[in-house]
């Protein structure tokens, strides 16, 4: 008889139903995949084309799946489409970049991002359909008002959002992972609870057309990666 679950230490541990692949669709189906990542780019200009709530939904379900610290899933996924926020957000975010690009940045800092062309205007952030801001939650509130730490929380929630910025492409729309800094206003602006931080910003939408990227090239595979064989 085959067994469909077990327990373990009082836990009920389920049949995980694996699908193996034969080598030539795993080598076909990597190397596809990569391709398709491959194509992805950072995009700062975005057309005000709407996005169904339901893709946003599905595209957050995804990050979800991340694996995490003692599967405590430490975040929320806020996704702004209002008007009215988005402009109080961009007037917060801008007056942040401001005082980043004019006396928080070094000159070795702005000389490193002068291929990518980013300055203190952030439009995108008004006229992108949708705002995801992707909070960590350092602990949770017990049901008697006292702290529990999370594990992992930043290795966490940055698995997710690698994982969003996966599900955004892989829907065909296009993101950026925005880094106002300090993200303190958001949190206030969004009035979330005190045991939540924001961790990115990403603007998700369509392109504008035409729309340039830098031309940026990724460090070849020896660059990135040692084999020990
Ligand atoms: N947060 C600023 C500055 C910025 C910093 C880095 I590092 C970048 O890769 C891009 C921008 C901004 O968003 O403009």
């Amino acid at each position: 008889m085959n067994k469909k679950d077990i327990n373990i230490d009082g836990f009920r541990h389920i049949l995980y139903q694996h699908r193996s692949l034969s080598n030539d669709q795993m080598q076909q189906k990597s190397e596809d995949f990569y391709d398709w990542m491959n194509q992805r780019r950072s995009i700062r200009e975005f057309s005000d084309k709407n996005v169904p709530k339901s893709v946003i939904e599905n595209i957050i379900k995804t990050a979800s799946t991340a694996p995490s610290g003692a599967h405590k899933q430490p975040w929320t996924f806020c996704a702004i489409s209002n008007k009215d926020l988005k402009h109080q957000i961009r007037l917060a975010a801008e007056a942040e970049e401001k005082e980043t690009y004019e006396n928080r940045m070094g000159e070795r800092w702005k000389n490193d991002l002068a291929p990518i062309a980013t300055d203190m205007y952030k439009p995108f952030l008004e006229i992108a359909p949708w705002l995801i801001i992707a909070c960590k939650r350092p602990y949770e509130y017990k049901d008697d008002g006292s702290k529990v730490n999370n594990y992992y929380v930043n290795e966490s929630v940055g698995l997710a959002c690698g994982m969003l910025i996966t599900a955004i492409h892989n829907a065909g729309l296009v993101t950026l992972t925005h880094t106002p800094s300090p993200m303190k206003f958001l949190t206030r602006l969004l009035k979330r609870p005190e045991n939540e931080r924001a961790f990115l910003l990403l603007p998700v939408g369509y392109p504008k057309q035409p729309v340039f990227v830098p031309d940026l090239k990724r460090k070849d595979l020896n660059e990135v990666a040692v084999f020990y064989e």
